[in-house]
């Protein structure tokens, strides 16, 4: 009998952001473990088809994205996944779904966009199935149900229209027995390039910040099954650079040391070095051990969600910290040598009940000036998100303020574009010029001078220190520093030039003018 083929679809970011360049380098961790389980099912095979990282050689359409007709010609696939992830590709998403149910393929999808109204319109869109949360187990049984080995209500966490009336199967329980999966297996992402191998020990966290989707009990694997994954990357792939994208670093803290001591050995073993970045919350920085064995491991780069240096905002947020103890917190990973990647929400909706008012000069001097007193190696400042799902969506939605699809589609969910009214006295398109111009002014076009300069001072600075070693890396820090700056600057023009070619201002105009009609 002829095997199965099972495509994951990793869809195109609808536009370019400050994302697509990491995204040539990387792919999405998700659909590579779904991918993954089914390669072990018997009778099927299954890829992963990522549309932002198709190499040179990938089959490219003249519209973005892969060429999806030449695909089904050279591999036909039965049953066509997508990844669901990332709302901002949805749109696009649902365009390839519809043309792949016009062939005849059985079309599913999965990722943290399918919650609430997105179920039926997801099922209106061109999707067969929806599969909710982890779909490892999940899409082996419902690739059986499509050989007609089992029956579709039995599966749990599924959704389906039956004849235009939509069936919810009970929800599963998340997993927690990782070490039963198999690993992640890069090789069926076909025709990408990967530099960064996203990784992971810890599904799911506690904290409950308002605009996040990520929820629940955080679930551990087990340490070895961490370093398994990154020394088989290493092996077998010449792998260097990882991010861990684990939510929370340091959860289940005494795993996460062990894990530290076990990749230190590790690498000492090898006699090479692993390159990996990790996300963490600042108040880890009260952990001097935990940060003494990141440093020992060789973790060097830390992405922290500092969010706002603004306390209402703060408070809204549900962050759990306060802006004074942000700078003091920040303070103690800058001595232990971390460069710190610091992501912002500029333009946070306050509380209801808040007396809170500011205008947006003055957020976006606080914004400047806590960014320059905690020297941040790299910063992101992104707007606001109502995700789905999220209390944030919920709590704009109470109050009428989130724009409607239909005015400003899930293509614009990608932090760069303002989704709903924001609080007075600001206006929606002084608040997405107020968060481009706090990047503007930490990337700038002067750094490409101070490149060349750095360039030059090298013989000094490594005179200065009487060691090469030393100053080597004296320099290469300010060397790194200045090229990223520049090459922000250039990622912003490109941005910039891009949005005003485009009609978003129309579409702002029309949704706020549908908002509060006349
Ligand atoms: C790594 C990461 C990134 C990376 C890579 C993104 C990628 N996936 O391609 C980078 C840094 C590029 C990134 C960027 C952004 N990110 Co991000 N990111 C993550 C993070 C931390 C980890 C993702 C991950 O690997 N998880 C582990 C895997 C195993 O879980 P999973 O992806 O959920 O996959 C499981 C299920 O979803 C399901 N599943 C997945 N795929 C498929 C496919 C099929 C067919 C099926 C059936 C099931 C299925 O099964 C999987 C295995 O159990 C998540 C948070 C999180 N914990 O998920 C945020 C997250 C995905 N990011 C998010 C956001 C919003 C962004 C940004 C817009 C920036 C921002 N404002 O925060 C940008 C996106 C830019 C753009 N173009 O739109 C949101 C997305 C929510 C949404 N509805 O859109 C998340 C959930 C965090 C949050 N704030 O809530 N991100
Ligand atoms: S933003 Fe970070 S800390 Fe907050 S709930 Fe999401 S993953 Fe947890």
């Amino acid at each position: 009998m002829r095997r199965r083929r099972l495509r994951v679809v990793i869809p195109a970011y609808p536009a370019f952001n400050i994302y697509s360049c990491i995204a040539k380098k990387t792919t999405a961790l998700g659909p590579v473990c779904v991918a993954s389980a089914v390669n072990e099912l018997q009778g099927w095979d299954a890829e992963v088809i990522d549309e932002n990282n198709l190499c040179r050689h990938g089959p490219r359409s003249n519209s973005g994205g892969a060429d999806h007709e030449l695909l089904q010609q050279q591999r036909p696939a039965d049953v066509v996944g997508f990844y669901g992830g990332l709302t901002s590709t949805v749109p696009r998403l649902y365009r390839l779904a519809r043309f792949y149910k016009d062939r005849g393929v059985v079309t599913v999808a999965g990722g943290q966009h399918f919650v609430g109204d997105n179920i039926a319109e997801a099922l209106s869109c061109g999707i067969d199935y929806v599969v909710f949360g982890e779909a490892e187990e999940t899409i082996a049984e419902l690739l059986q149900a499509v050989e007609g080995k089992q029956d579709i209500n039995e599966i749990r966490g599924i959704a389906y229209s039956n004849n235009g009336e939509i069936v919810q199967t009970p929800a599963r329980e998340p997993l927690v027995d990782f070490d039963r999966l198999p690993l992640p297996d890069f090789s069926l992402v076909r025709y990408a390039k990967i530099k960064i191998y996203p990784v992971e020990r810890i599904r799911g966290c506690g904290m409950n910040c308002e605009f996040c989707t990520v929820k629940g009990k955080p679930r551990c694997a087990s340490a070895e099954r961490l370093l398994e994954n990154i020394s088989n990357l290493v092996e077998t792939y010449n792998a260097r650079c990882f991010f861990i994208v684990d939510d929370l670093f340091g959860q289940q803290r005494e795993q996460t040391i062990r894990f530290c001591q076990m990749i230190k050995v590790y690498q000492e073993r090898i006699r090479r070095r692993i390159v990996m970045t990790v996300q963490i919350r600042l108040d880890k920085a009260k952990d001097t051990e935990l940060l003494t064995v990141m440093r020992q491991a060789g973790i060097r780069y830390v992405a922290i969600g500092f969010e706002s240096p603004i306390e209402e905002e703060l408070r809204a947020m549900n962050k759990r910290i306060s802006s004074q103890d942000m700078l003091s917190l920040v303070n103690i990973f800058h001595k232990f040598g971390f460069l710190i990647h610091g992501m912002f929400i500029f333009g946070y909706p306050a509380l209801e009940n808040s007396k809170f008012v500011m205008s947006v000069k003055d957020r976006v001097k606080r914004f400047r000036s806590f960014i320059s007193k905690a020297k941040i190696d790299t910063v992101q400042v992104l707007l606001p998100v109502p995700l789905p799902g999220t209390g944030l969506r919920r709590r704009l939605e109470q109050q009428n303020r989130v724009y409607s699809i239909q005015d400003v589609g899930w293509e614009y969910y990608d932090g760069n574009f303002p989704l709903f009214e924001p609080d007075k006295p600001m206006s929606a398109l002084q608040m997405q010029h107020a968060g481009k111009k706090i990047m503007r002014r930490f990337y700038q076009f002067r750094y490409l001078f101070l490149v060349a300069a750095s360039i030059l001072s090298f013989p000094t600075i490594a005179f200065y220190f009487h060691n090469l070693k030393l100053g080597w890396q004296k320099w290469y820090r300010i060397w790194r520093k200045r090229l990223i700056r520049f090459g922000g600057w250039l990622t912003i023009q490109k941005w910039t030039s891009d949005f005003q070619k485009g009609d978003f201002s129309r579409k702002l105009r029309e949704a706020r003018k549908n908002l509060n009609p006349p």
